[in-house]
């Protein structure tokens, strides 16, 4: 076996032979129809069947250096596949852990032929500091914001947010986690032990050109092989024991249904923007683009040696969830879309030194905001102009020249989003995190009763979250409130708005 043993021959070979379980799905189901793939099915034989998942390194402290670079990364078997990493990465980007309360300083150095930016997911930070479309880094140049960390501890992450050029960059794998420890959750047994029982998954597709080159047409919204964490057909090692994971979705458009094989029950203990009160413990949770959800599984059972899958369950989405189309090929069409796929494969292996084997029956004590906090209402609209139109906020296409929200520093504030019935979305607001408090579709699930940042809304239905705008205001810095489908972002459906004290 070389490095370069080619995933789309191993995926292939996966499916036909049923390694891994994948026979068990709906993806085997019809894969094993679709004959132009016999012809890989003598070079497969010598095949290896999945490969190590990146964990990504960790960088601790209060001064960060992230330096971005055009680099390249072996996929398939031929060329490499260029790509964007962060500080020698050749995907994605170190994970940054700050502590609440500490002042971090980030310097962020742009080697690419390209302007970036740096935006900070989930941050409560003032407006200069964000990394939104206001604050480009020109080639080789470093921007150095410096803020007080305010989040609670939870999962979150940076990325680029240039202006029409999200989706590109991201594509290109530029973006890392940032994981913030506070004194509480540090004081509740949760898996901690990054990389063993404390493990980040950035989940997202791609769809490959002939030459090895991700497909970065704007059109592609969903890719043919998922990544985990920049990994085709991901394995890793577990312990016996409690396993904690924190999971980012990273696509354009697609959302993911996941679950375990089996139906084996889970705990998601933290949303957004910290840990729920209490765990919620599900078979399946949705996750549209940008969400991320912290979860626990308990393998204190599995014997060593024995091995399970995280799976997307995403056949029998409904319409205008994200991959739900039946389409396999063409800008909404993909290998992956309306079925159910492997996540990663993982190995149980003997359990570590002060494994913990029980999920705490209590995590927080979140006093979440009620719809009858608020004292300013808004409405937001999610429009279009008819078919093949781009999706606009209240019909107005996105300019950074425009203001189209002025909010009153410290108000408690209601938004309501309300979709027309043409697709999906993803929903995301800067500076703040907020409380669900209704769904047109019926009552929010428990495991999105806690801190959030970003939420996804079907095709008609209206979503009011609550969220207190405090701490930072500025007369003409605005922040972001966009679609975290990145296609939807570089084409209009994002809005600005300041934070103002009079
Ligand atoms: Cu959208």
């Amino acid at each position: 076996m070389t490095p370069e043993n080619s995933p789309k021959t191993i995926s292939r070979r996966k499916m036909m032979l049923g390694v891994g379980g994948v026979a068990a799905t709906g993806l085997g189901a019809w894969w094993s129809g679709r004959s132009f793939f016999s012809s890989d099915v003598a070079s497969a034989e010598a095949a290896v069947s999945l490969r190590p998942l990146m964990i990504p390194p960790l960088i601790e402290g209060k001064n960060f250096h992230l330096n971005l670079n055009a680099t390249s990364r072996q996929f398939f078997n031929g060329s490499k596949t260029p790509t964007y990493g962060y500080n020698g990465q050749t995907f994605w980007g170190p994970t940054l852990r700050w502590k609440k309360g500490d002042v971090v300083k980030l310097n962020v150095t742009n080697h690419l032929s390209e302007t970036t930016t740096a935006h900070w997911h989930g941050i409560h930070l003032p407006s200069t500091a964000d990394g939104g479309p206001h604050q480009p880094i020109a080639p080789g140049a470093t921007w150095s914001p410096s803020f007080k960390v305010m989040n609670d501890a939870a999962t979150y992450w940076y990325h680029p947010h240039m202006h029409q050029s999200t989706q590109k960059q991201l594509t290109m794998g530029a973006g890392g986690f940032i994981i913030i420890d506070d004194e509480s959750a540090a004081s509740k047994k949760l898996p901690r032990n990054y990389g063993i029982d404390d493990i980040p998954l950035v989940f997202s597709s791609r769809r490959f050109k002939t030459n090895n080159a991700f497909n970065l047409s704007k059109d592609i919204a969903y890719g043919d092989y998922l990544l985990a964490n920049g990994v085709i057909n991901a394995t890793h090692t577990v312990p016996a024991q409690l396993i904690r994971f924190r999971i980012l979705n990273a696509e354009v458009e697609r959302y993911y249904n996941i679950g375990f094989d089996n139906n084996r029950p889970f705990y998601v203990v933290a949303t957004d923007g910290g840990l729920l009160n209490k765990p919620a413990r599900v078979t399946r949770l949705r996750m549209a683009p940008g969400e991320r959800y912290e979860i626990v599984v308990d393998l204190s059972h599995e014997s060593v040696g024995s091995s399970l899958e995280m799976k997307a369950y995403n056949q029998g989405m409904p319409f205008g969830a994200g991959g739900s189309e039946p389409a396999m090929s063409g800008p909404f069409g993909s290998l992956l879309n309306n079925t159910t796929f492997t996540m990663l494969n993982l190995t149980v292996s003997a359990p570590t030194a002060g494994a913990i084997t029980s999920v705490p029956a209590t995590l927080a004590a979140n006093v979440l905001w009620k719809n009858s906090d608020a004292t300013r209402r808004r409405v937001v609209k999610i429009t279009d102009n008819g078919p093949g139109t781009p999706f606009t906020f209240d019909g107005k296409a996105y300019s950074m020249m425009a203001i189209n929200q002025r909010v009153l520093l410290n108000t408690v504030e209601a938004w309501t989003i309300k979709n027309d019935h043409v697709f999906g979305h993803s929903f995301h607001i800067h500076d703040v995190q907020f409380a669900l408090v209704s769904r047109s579709t019926g009552p929010i699930p428990e495991y999105e009763k806690g801190w959030k940042d970003t939420f996804a809304i079907l095709p008609d239905e209206v979503v009011t979250f609550v969220a207190k705008f405090a701490d930072y205001t500025n007369s003409t810095h605005p922040y972001m409130y966009h679609c975290h489908m990145s296609n939807h972002e570089d084409g209009g459906l994002m809005g600005q708005f300041l934070v103002v004290k009079n």
